[in-house]
């Protein structure tokens, strides 16, 4: 895990455009920090997606077609503290449908706050956990012939460049039976004056998230980064729909990290691409599922149009 790490922090920082991988960022702070800028005023992204799940919850579970008969699995890529996928678990209850819910998480101790929490509110449904990658779970989904249900909600899948979302959605696709559904959440194309405060809040809590990346470097990799070195500065291209996380550098200066056994440079005005958020339409999510299996059957939005949750199946 170290090793992968520091690999990963070598080759991004080797580069001409430095860059480091955004899933780094969830150690045990990134988590806490993130589920605090899920409560952020300015992260609209959160709110939109609950106001589905909380005012659409039937229309969706009708959506799955799922026979209320047959058992089935609910499984959640990139659970977190799963506070949406709970307007579900508690719909799919009143109506009597048998299923495991299967939350998946890189981070196990996210993983052990809401199997903790679901078991005291909602004791009545089945969890079982499963901790790992995305890919490494993927391919284990291949060992069950069961009906599946696959949530990637949260726009986690804009974290992704649309190469590789396109990539693990056709290995996503190719796991899954034609009966079997995606609901995937994708935050949707609009203006900069809604995009950029949810990624540069008041507070100043998604610029504790990106510099968390900085700490972590410097406890795990043993790194010198100063964070008073660095800016948070995102940016967002309105065209395209991208936002993207930068750490820039303040000065001219040197860092090293013992893990690597390396010095890098940093000159005044250099950044580091810590991460991209994708906004979408029905265009951009239509190209990137053209090479995979999976087609566009529902889409239920917020009121405000901000936030889409699509319901995909294999055709
Ligand atoms: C997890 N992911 C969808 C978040 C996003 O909006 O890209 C992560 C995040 N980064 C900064 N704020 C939130």
């Amino acid at each position: 895990m170290i090793e992968q790490f520091a690999k990963d922090v070598d080759d991004g920082l080797s580069q001409a455009e430095k860059k480091l991988p955004s899933k780094y960022f969830y150690n045990k702070k990134g988590d806490a920090l993130f589920v605090e800028i899920m409560q952020l005023p300015e992260y609209y992204l959160s709110r939109a997606e609950m106001e589905i799940f909380s005012e659409q919850a039937a229309d969706i579970i009708q959506a799955f077609k799922q026979d209320k008969g047959t058992y089935f699995e609910l499984i959640e890529l990139g659970a977190g503290d799963g506070t949406k996928t709970r307007k579900l678990l508690k719909q799919l209850q009143i109506e009597g449908y048998h299923y495991d819910y299967i939350p998946v998480d890189i981070s196990k101790n996210a993983l052990d706050q809401l199997e903790a929490a679901l078991h005291k509110d909602l004791p009545q449904v089945s969890v079982k956990p499963k901790h790992g990658d995305y890919f490494e779970i993927l391919e284990s989904l291949k060992n069950s012939h069961h009906p599946k249900v696959i949530l990637f909600l949260g726009s986690n899948i804009g974290n992704m460049p649309d190469e590789i979302a396109s990539n693990f959605l056709y290995q996503l696709g190719s796991n899954l039976s034609s009966h079997d559904k995606l609901l995937l959440g994708a935050d949707l194309i609009k203006s900069a004056d809604v995009i950029m405060p949810a990624y540069n809040d008041k507070k100043g809590v998604t610029k504790a998230f990106n510099f968390n990346l900085l700490q972590r470097m410097n406890e795990e990799l043993e790194a010198t980064f100063d964070i008073d070195n660095f800016d948070h500065a995102p940016e967002y291209d309105e065209k395209q729909g991208i936002a993207k996380s930068f750490l820039k550098s303040k000065r001219n200066h040197e860092v090293a990290v013992n893990a690597t056994g390396k010095i890098y440079q940093f000159k005044q005005g250099e950044k580091i691409h810590t991460e991209t958020s994708r906004k979408y339409n029905d265009k951009i999510l239509s190209d990137i599922l053209q090479k995979t299996d999976l087609t566009i059957e529902h889409k239920f939005v917020d009121k405000k149009h901000y936030f889409a949750d699509y319901i995909l199946q294999r055709h």
